[in-house]
Parts: structure tokens; C-alpha cells; sequence
């Protein structure tokens, strides 16, 4: 397949086509030399048109509610008056098993909504690092689309967390009782990204235990340092099931973009995200480099040979790779 015309692609996405969107993002996912050329150019096309949404990441264990809290806070989110995208980084799955498509059935009331709500699931494969690019460019696209919330969601699972914490204006982690494993988002670490948890289910028999959860996380949030000097996590109690506390958790979401107004809010955070994927676009463009031809593969995998072998430094094989890339 030829690479679709970017140009076209673009004036669609700035016209607020969301089939265009649809084809934008297929484009942005795919690896193949010439689609990553026409892919940049449709980037630089919609830049100046891209960044005018609030980016929220949501996260949370298998079952906690991610799929039924989403749909009732899109849909929320749609009664305001906003255009709403939901992408999700799920790099375990392949397509046919991403979290999202899996959910299609459950968020087929966002699908409903036609051109004001898009959904996505995962780009397939690959490793974290590509899926979560491949989202970045997603979210531009939705943003110049005219899409002006995003959520990603991603599978509480991994390390995946922190590659949507790090996609995200805000990260909203999503805890709920009945799993037996309430607390792992203390235990690993996952509530130091949060900036507003929700306890989900809190509603019938579980109501007392999701009450006791939110307890032990106000407690545990109280004494961390906060991830943000203007803002306290809070932790909320909802039912995405009955809708309640959903309001309360966009109204939160409101305060916090509220509290980062400035230019060392929200704007600080994109901008250390934008120089973290400068880096990483570095790095990748040298490994690819270094792995483009078989002669240089050879060369290195006896490279590697001798250092595990004991027959050559880490250090003074690093020296050769780089003295290759930089003086080839
Ligand atoms: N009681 C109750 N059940 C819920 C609530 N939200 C989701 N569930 C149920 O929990 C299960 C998992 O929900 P799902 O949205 O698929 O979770 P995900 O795996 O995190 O996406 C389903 O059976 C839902 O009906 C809630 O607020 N209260
Ligand atoms: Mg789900």
C-alpha cells in the first residue's frame, strides 16, 4: 500500500473528520520507512492546530471499572459540551486482545455518539516504548481533529503506568474493593503518579469496604510528597455502575488543570515530556541506525560475543559502537 497523501489527511483532520482521524492514526502506527516520512509531515501539518486538550490518563488493575468508569465519565464529559477521544497504550495485547477492543461492546454507548466521541485500542505489539509514541502522535492528531478531551487508558499491570503518567496532563488512578489486592497501588508505587485516585465501585455491599480503602489512601497520600507542589491528591469515592461521584471526579479534573494554570503548571510537564521524547527519538533513530545493515549486526554480535566471553570491557566495546556511529 502506498503511503496515504499527508496533506489530504491533514486538511481532514483540521475539518474535524473523524474518518480522517481514523486513517491519521493508522498512518502514525505504522513502522514502515515511508509511512514514518508521510507520518511526520502530517505531524508538522497539524502542530500549530495540536495540544488544546486536557490530556487524562486513567489506570488501575484488571476489573477495577476502567471500561465502565470511562464510558460514564465520557459520557458526562459529552453532556458538557465537549468533544471526548479514549486511546489506550496496552502493550501486552495484540490488537484483537487490547483492553479497549475487548470493551467496545461495554463503551458502544461512546461509539454512539458519532463524531463527537472517538474511541481507539492499542496500537498491536510492539514494545512500550514504540506503543507509547505511536499515542503521543495519536493524541496530537485527536487534538488537531478538534477532539479537546483525551483519555488514555492503559492496564495497571506493568510499567505501563508511567509511560501514560508521562503521555498525560494528569494521571487518575482507579482502585476498587472486592479484588483482594486494594493496596498494590500502594505497594508499587503506582499512587506516587496519581494526581486524583478514585475509588470505584463504592456502591451496595462494597460501599463499607470502599470506604475503608479510601481511608488508608487519604492517610498514605498525606504523608507522600506530592507530585505537584500546587496540588493535594484527593481521593473520591464513585460508582461507575450508578454514576455517582463521576461528576465530582471532572470537577477534580477542573481544579487541577484550574491549580496549573501557569506557565509552571501544565506547560512544564509538556514541556519536560517534550525534551524526554526528544531522547528517546534519539536513541531509537541511533539503534536503528546501527542495525540497518547486516555488516554492522555481524560486527556487533561478535562485539557481544567477546564481552560475554570476558575477552573485552563493556566499557571499551561501547567505545567501538559509538565511535562507529560517530565517525562512520
Ligand atoms: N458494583 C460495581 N461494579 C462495577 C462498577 N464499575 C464496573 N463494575 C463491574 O466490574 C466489572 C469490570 O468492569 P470493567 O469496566 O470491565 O473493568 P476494567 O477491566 O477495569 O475495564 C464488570 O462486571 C463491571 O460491571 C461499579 O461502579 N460498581
Ligand atoms: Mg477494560
Amino acid at each position: 500500500m502506498a503511503a496515504p497523501d499527508p496533506d489530504q489527511l491533514a486538511n481532514g483532520l483540521l475539518g474535524g473528520d473523524t474518518r480522517a482521524l481514523a486513517r491519521a492514526v493508522t498512518l502514525l502506527e505504522s513502522t514502515r520507512a515511508d509511512h514514518r516520512a508521510a507520518a511526520r509531515h502530517l505531524l508538522a501539518r497539524i502542530a500549530p492546530n495540536a495540544g488544546n486538550a486536557v490530556r487524562i490518563g486513567i489506570s488501575g488493575a484488571p476489573g477495577v471499572g476502567k471500561s465502565t468508569f470511562i464510558e460514564a465519565l465520557g459520557l458526562h464529559v459529552l453532556d458538557a459540551g465537549h468533544r471526548l477521544a479514549v486511546l489506550a497504550v496496552d502493550p501486552s495485547s495484540p490488537r484483537t486482545g487490547g483492553s479497549l477492543l475487548g470493551d467496545k461492546t461495554r463503551m458502544e454507548r461512546l461509539a454512539q455518539e458519532g463524531g463527537r466521541a472517538f474511541v481507539r485500542p492499542s496500537p498491536s505489539g510492539g514494545a512500550l516504548g514504540g506503543v507509547a509514541r505511536r499515542t503521543r502522535e495519536a493524541i496530537l492528531a485527536c487534538e488537531a481533529t478538534g477532539f479537546d478531551v483525551v483519555i488514555i487508558e492503559t492496564v495497571g499491570t506493568g510499567q505501563s503506568e508511567g509511560a501514560v503518567a508521562h503521555l498525560s496532563d494528569l494521571f487518575v488512578l482507579l482502585i476498587a474493593p472486592g479484588g483482594g489486592d486494594e493496596l498494590q497501588g500502594l505497594k508499587r508505587g503506582i499512587v506516587e503518579l496519581a494526581d486524583i485516585v478514585v475509588v470505584n465501585k463504592a456502591d451496595g455491599e462494597l460501599a463499607n469496604a470502599a470506604r475503608r480503602i479510601r481511608d488508608d489512601y487519604a492517610s498514605a497520600l498525606g504523608l507522600m510528597r506530592p507530585r505537584s507542589p500546587l496540588w493535594q491528591p484527593p481521593v473520591l469515592p464513585a460508582s461507575a455502575l450508578e454514576g455517582t461521584g463521576v461528576a465530582e471526579v471532572w470537577r477534580a479534573i477542573e481544579a487541577f488543570r484550574a491549580a496549573h494554570a501557569g506557565s509552571d503548571g501544565i506547560a512544564a510537564r509538556r514541556g519536560a515530556q517534550a525534551r524526554a521524547w526528544l531522547w528517546e527519538a534519539v536513541e531509537d533513530g541511533l539503534r536503528d541506525h546501527l542495525h540497518r545493515d547486516a555488516r554492522s549486526r555481524r560486527w556487533m554480535a561478535e562485539l557481544e560475543r567477546q564481552v560475554m566471553a570476558g575477552e573485552l570491557e563493556p566499557a571499551d566495546g561501547a567505545a567501538n559502537i559509538l565511535k562507529r556511529i560517530l565517525a562512520p
